[in-house]
């Protein structure tokens, strides 16, 4: 057939829109919905025009995480078609998880016919009745931006336009579109693409000046200061400015459930995961791009301690319930802050007037490290793998073009990273299952890295893991997934025993509902043409890691099953 004769498709204009936002790859996964789509990719590979790739993720939710990995390495927004309401569904999970971590990325569905009959694309088969709602969207709503039902053909150009600026403009966050196969396949004039409005997007926030002199002010007034983190160094250049802040001025840096590397735990000023006792130590605390900076029900800052808030959205406007202190509160990019403030606090502490508290510092944090060490070394001493153990001996296979995908059980306290970029963690939603299929992602969008996630063994099994194996394997994506595999859904555990410490169900050691045998997960990658080992012992830890770092880097994707208490 040739493409350029037949009268154009809704759908090839709304794929053209896709490529020419700078959407390489489409993440999908099909039903009915997709004829003009399937037709419009079709026509393209023919007519030789430049669309995303289309490729089949065999799970929706790995197809949503896996574009969330994608964009977190790049920084660049992806789009996913799903099928209809059913597919949508499969998604959410991983929705909440991109919403709540402020990934930006277009989400797509198909719609059922809306009509029944009389129409090209009218309904065809038993399935378009039933798959109908009131409100397709009412079902994602509150996790996106945006949503819009695309209503005419013509509108596939302005309707990717609109909702990729919603997408990327600050807070960022992912947008829901539903296509309905008639519109797709409805028939368009050709429109040159340099004749569309163009479409500037506002710059992230920037502090307001007198913000960051009062900043200052209060800096160099307290004694402790104490910045805790939470998504800061996002952005690689994030953690280098805050380091070296942090290192220049005196400030101690608490991470605390961190998503990525904001400060090696190496520097001197790095104060744990958590702030521990310097929260009542302190008597001023920066939450620095942090949701929940510590938890209330078991910890506090001093009473007359100074908080201020700082991040793109320091109030968190999507979370229901949020109430943490504020002295001072900005709206503004980590980034631009970090750099603004540099300037003021020159101008304002000398570096004598650091030095005892940099001392300070320094020593409580190489106490730290003793404690880590000592913690190390008994680990190493045990017949049983546990979670100091498996962490420290990830060291011998990280290298500087290592990144890691953590769900859950890295830490970094036994396997302390050293460079900015380098640590991607599940997003505050903790919708479990993203890690796997986030390393694809991550795989997919910087193919030259070595992606290496540490996984607990009921996250594996929440990550669809044949859809996500056999990913890997058609789509050449080799990574290196290490579970911690304590037989447990250990959270679970810890809760239980947290709120019933000297209940009945503490007498069976709280593992009611939270026990997991320990399943043989390396011949589940074994069957993909992957390779597995399973680890029971300590001492056969670091050889293991080592052949299937090695397998990893030579093109194969690999599994290390660490059986672990
Ligand atoms: C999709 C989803 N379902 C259920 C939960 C509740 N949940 C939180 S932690 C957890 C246990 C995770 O087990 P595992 O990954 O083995 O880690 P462990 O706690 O054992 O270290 C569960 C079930 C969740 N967060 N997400
Ligand atoms: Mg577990």
């Amino acid at each position: 057939m040739d493409a350029t004769k037949s009268p154009r498709l809704a759908a090839e204009d709304y794929i053209e829109a896709l490529a020419a936002h700078g959407i390489e790859h489409l993440f999908v996964n099909p039903g009915t919905d997709f004829a003009p789509l399937i037709e419009a990719f079709s026509r393209a590979a023919q007519g030789n025009r430049l669309v995303p790739k289309p490729m089949v993720v065999p799970h929706e939710h790995a197809a949503v995480a896996m574009a969330h990995g994608c964009t977190l390495v790049t920084g660049k927004p992806q789009a996913v078609m799903l099928h209809v309401n059913v597919g949508t569904a499969n998604a959410i999970n991983a929705l909440i998880d991109a919403s709540r971590d402020r990934v930006p990325m277009l989400l797509t569905s198909g719609r059922t016919p809306y009509t029944e009959e009389g129409a090209h694309g009218s309904r065809s088969v038993y399935i378009h009745w039933a798959q109908e709602m009131f409100d397709q969207a009412g079902m994602l709503r509150e996790f996106v931006k945006w949503d819009y039902e695309m209503r005419r053909g013509d509108q596939a150009w302005s309707t990717v336009a609109r909702a990729m600026e919603i997408a990327q403009t600050s807070p960022t966050g992912p947008v829901y579109l539903s296509l309905p196969r008639e519109v797709l396949g409805e028939e368009v004039a050709d429109v040159p693409a340099n004749t569309r409005p163009r479409r500037a997007r506002p710059l992230p926030p920037r502090p307001a000046a007198p913000d960051v002199a009062r900043l200052a002010e209060m800096i160099a007034g307290a004694k402790l200061p104490l910045i805790i983190t939470g998504q800061v160094g996002r952005d690689p250049a994030e953690a280098v400015v805050l380091t070296r802040i942090a290192e220049r001025f005196g400030l101690a840096v608490t991470p605390f459930n961190p998503r990525h590397f904001a400060i090696s735990a190496h520097s001197p000023m790095f104060q744990g995961f958590g702030a521990g006792a310097l929260l009542k130590e302190a008597d001023l605390i920066l939450v620095m791009e942090s949701d929940v900076p510590w938890i209330p029900s078991k910890e506090s800052p001093a009473p007359g301690a100074k908080v201020v808030q700082i991040g793109e959205d320091p109030m968190y406007q999507r979370y229901p319930m949020r109430s943490f202190p504020s002295d001072l509160s900005i709206t503004t990019g980590t980034l631009a802050l970090l750099e603004a403030l540099e300037s003021e606090l020159a101008a304002r502490l000398p570096d004598s007037a650091v030095v005892a508290r940099k001392q300070y510092l320094t020593e409580r944090s190489a106490k730290l490290h003793a404690g880590w060490q000592a913690e190390i070394e008994k680990a190493g001493t045990l017949a049983h793998n546990t979670l100091p153990w498996v962490n420290h001996c990830l060291r011998d296979i990280i290298a500087p073009d290592t990144l890691v995908v953590n769900e859950y059980s890295f830490r970094q306290e036994y396997c302390p990273l050293e460079h900015p970029g380098s640590l991607f963690s599940v997003g505050p939603a903790g919708g479990l299952g993203w890690g796997l299929p986030a390393a694809l992602g991550l795989k997919l969008g910087a193919p030259d890295k070595f992606v290496l996630s540490l996984l607990g063994d009921g996250a594996y099994m929440f990550a669809n893991p044949t859809a996500c194996h056999f990913m890997a394997s058609t789509q050449n994506l080799p990574t290196l997934s290490v579970i911690y595999n304590n037989g447990l859904y250990g959270a679970v555990r810890r809760a239980t025993l947290d709120m019933y410490p000297k209940g009945a169900a503490a007498e069976a050691d709280g593992r009611l509902l939270a026990d997991l045998a320990n399943p043989p997960f390396e011949e589940i990658i074994c069957a993909h043409g992957g390779y597995g080992e399973r680890v029971e012992r300590p001492a056969a830890l670091p050889a293991a890691l080592a052949r299937a770092a090695a397998a990893t880097r030579a093109g194969q994707q690999a599994l290390v099953n660490v059986i672990s208490r």
